[in-house]
């Protein structure tokens, strides 16, 4: 049962109720009916008083058997991969039927141990936070984080459903990696945040297996990639440092000294280091010469590998400084970590830390974007049902066009996002299998920084206007709904912010010289060519061309352009990317469907409703100036006023 620091309404006997999956704020006293109005039942002097009350209040114009007898509808989901429509018409017409087969078996089981099981751990971590303890009673320093146990209960759930193993294991061949990001977009919001340590995890098993599995980490692959929860391990990815979240090159003041055997010494002190209680992490420092200088710069960094705790438990001569205090993710301890000589192997060529890590920051992207598509599935679900159930002015909330309008709009925002997620992960599993083209592998770098921005972005704002679709209810904390909008606050922020992603993108550009770009126009030109003669898809068809058209010019006049003006393009560019790569997803899903001479379970609307944003938002800025010396000087002016000019 729940530890109880709880205020009032999560008190323990209360928190026994959430069980049956209902929050009943009364306690579990046997109950007594007086008059339709449910009292405790105590000694026989306190009932006559609750009764002389309740008769009081009987008598009261506004009487409170009426408020105690209206109650709200819960909004519930039920099975959630058998309800979302959209994931099983993907896979449908994407997997090869006997893939097919075993997938849905696994996948309609994994939904229903999310709702029946799983789902009331996810509750039970966000109520037990992590706690830190410094010290034991005797004054020993001890840095010990205490986790609940449905926390380390996850634990164990992800290696048993293989969330990390299914994409190592490769059954299914370049199958694989949709399949592992299937399971993990439908546990995400039931995670209790569990997804953040998985998302390191498998980063940190991508960087090994790209290094070719060396021996000295052949144990840690295999841990990291196990499905006995015995020998699970987790990984964190200690990045952040003072002086440099985004800025990794400059920011990173670790110095690593080498050892006689070979070892490294670590010592600095990272600043965030999500999942503190991972087994081990990838992390970056400076290697000392043996005068004891450091070359500064992205140069200058090299990858490590470190155990957290020895055999016995004990700190890698790591000292926990305290535990964040966050917005959200509250259920997963992020620490401040100082390294006083902790031993760490370097598994990266000196000075390529950066590069090396990139495959791990391409993999936590990624589930940054499973992340956002499952907290809007999850959020959408939940309004979509309230709609069924909520009556305001006399009707039920889905009779109310406006309100419709408000949740289709939702609705779009989610089903594009999905379609990008499982485009990247389609184009990952040809990548690891060997099966892409170099075109695909282009598009991929192109598209992880793509994806992860813009659906960092827009989950956040779908949770927010979600939220507003439950009125009051929407903002109360035992309804659960807050915690979902804090822990989507968080995905526009770590692995990259949207400026830095968007930087990502032109970095990707530039390192390709061009290529990326090329890539991109001539896959989704080509598709618009071959798309079919679908009436209903003809208007969204048109928007893509044009916008690509408009992209084609920007691209052309920014050519000659300077840095500057590509840097303030940076971020409507990326969203232009997103859109009508988005764009082009929705109507191809739409034509596989049709194809397969199937109904239609996905609403043919989606398409033509996609397409009617703005599609191409860099060429409109473009066109008002909005790039240039002469805008980021006005751009200056008005943030800081005309003193800076
Ligand atoms: O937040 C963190 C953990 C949170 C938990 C995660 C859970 C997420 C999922 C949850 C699901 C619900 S850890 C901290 C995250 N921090 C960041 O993401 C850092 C953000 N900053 C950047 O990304 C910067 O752009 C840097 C650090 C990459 C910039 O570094 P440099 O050294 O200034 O960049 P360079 O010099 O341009 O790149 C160095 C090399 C180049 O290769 P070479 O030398 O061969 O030309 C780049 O092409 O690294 C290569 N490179 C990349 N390659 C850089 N970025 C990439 C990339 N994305 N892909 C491939």
């Amino acid at each position: 049962m729940f530890a109880c620091r709880l205020p009032w309404w999560r008190s323990s006997a209360t928190c026994k109720l959430w069980q049956s999956g209902h929050f009943l704020p009364w306690d579990g006293c046997q109950v007594l009916s007086i008059k339709g109005i449910n009292t405790t039942v105590g000694q026989e002097q306190q009932a006559s008083m609750k009764k002389k009350q309740v008769l009081e209040d009987l008598e009261m114009p506004f009487a409170r058997r009426e408020v105690e007898t209206l109650f709200q509808e819960q909004p519930e989901t039920g099975n959630p991969y058998l309800e979302d429509t959209l994931l099983r018409g993907y896979l449908k017409t994407h997997l090869p039927p006997k893939v097919l087969e075993e997938v849905h078996q696994d996948l309609e089981r994994f939904g229903n141990r999310l709702l029946t099981k799983i789902q009331h751990l996810s509750w039970e971590c966000e109520l037990n936070p992590p706690v830190f303890q410094q010290y034991n009673a005797w004054g020993r320093r001890v840095d010990h984080i205490h986790t609940c146990s449905a926390w380390r209960r996850m634990k164990e759930i992800s290696a048993e459903e293989g969330l990390i193993a299914e994409a190592y294991e490769r059954r299914y061949s370049s199958w694989s990696r949709l399949y592992q990001a299937v399971k993990l977009y439908l546990f995400s919001s039931y995670s209790g945040g569990f997804s953040c340590p998985l998302a390191m995890t498998d980063g940190a098993a991508k960087v090994i297996e790209s290094l070719g599995i060396p021996g000295s980490l052949k144990n840690a692959f295999d841990r990291l990639t196990s499905r006995n929860p015995e020998r699970f391990w987790t990984s964190g990815q200690w990045m952040t440092e003072r002086r440099g979240g985004s800025d990794v090159a400059n920011g990173t003041e670790t110095v690593a000294r080498k050892q006689p055997d070979g070892t490294y010494r670590l010592y600095g002190f990272k600043w965030f280091t999500s999942a503190a209680d991972s087994d081990v992490t990838l992390t970056l420092a400076r290697i000392a010469d043996a005068e004891g200088q450091c070359t500064q710069g992205s140069r200058g960094l090299s990858l490590f590998y470190l155990k957290v705790r020895d055999e016995e438990g004990k700190l890698n001569s790591i000292q926990v400084q305290r535990l964040k205090d966050k917005l959200g993710t509250r259920q997963m301890a992020t620490a401040e970590l100082w390294l006083q000589g902790a031993r760490a192997e370097l598994i990266s060529a000196e000075g390529r830390g950066v590069a090396a890590i990139s495959n791990m920051l391409n993999i936590t992207r990624i589930h940054n974007v499973i992340g956002a598509v499952a907290s809007m599935r999850r959020m959408v679900t939940l309004s979509r049902d309230y709609a069924r159930k909520r009556v305001a002015f006399g009707k039920l909330l889905k009779d109310h066009p406006l309100h419709m309008q408000t949740i289709a709009r939702m609705e779009v925002q989610v089903r594009g996002a999905f379609l990008l997620l499982m485009e990247i992960v389609r184009l990952l599993g040809l990548a690891e299998t060997n099966l892409a083209s170099e075109q695909e592998q282009l598009l991929l770098r192109l598209l992880i920084p793509v994806a992860k921005l813009y659906t960092g972005k827009q989950a956040s704002a779908v949770a927010v206007e979600a939220m507003e679709s439950f009125g009051g209810q929407g903002y109360m904390e035992d309804t659960g709904l807050p915690v979902i909008l804090r822990d989507t606050l968080v995905l526009s922020i770590w692995e990259g912010t949207t400026n830095i992603l968007s930087l990502d993108v032109l970095r990707s550009l530039a390192k390709s010289q061009g290529q990326v770009m090329a890539v991109f126009l001539s896959t989704v030109q080509k598709k618009l060519e071959l798309a079919s003669g679908t009436e209903e898809l003809s208007p969204a068809l048109q928007c893509t061309r044009e916008a690509i058209r408009s992209l084609r010019q920007f691209l052309e006049a920014s050519g000659s352009e300077q840095a500057l003006t590509m840097e303030l393009a940076a971020r409507d560019f990326s969203y232009s990317l997103a859109r009508i790569y988005t764009g082009r997803a929705t109507t191809a899903i739409t034509e596989a469907w049709n194809g397969l001479g199937l109904a239609q379970p996905i609403p043919s609307l989606s398409p033509s409703r996609w397409c009617n944003q703005e599609l191409c938002p860099v060429a409109v800025e473009s066109g008002r100036g909005s790039y240039g010396g002469r805008a980021a000087l006005q751009d200056s002016a008005l943030v800081f006023g005309n003193s800076r000019l």
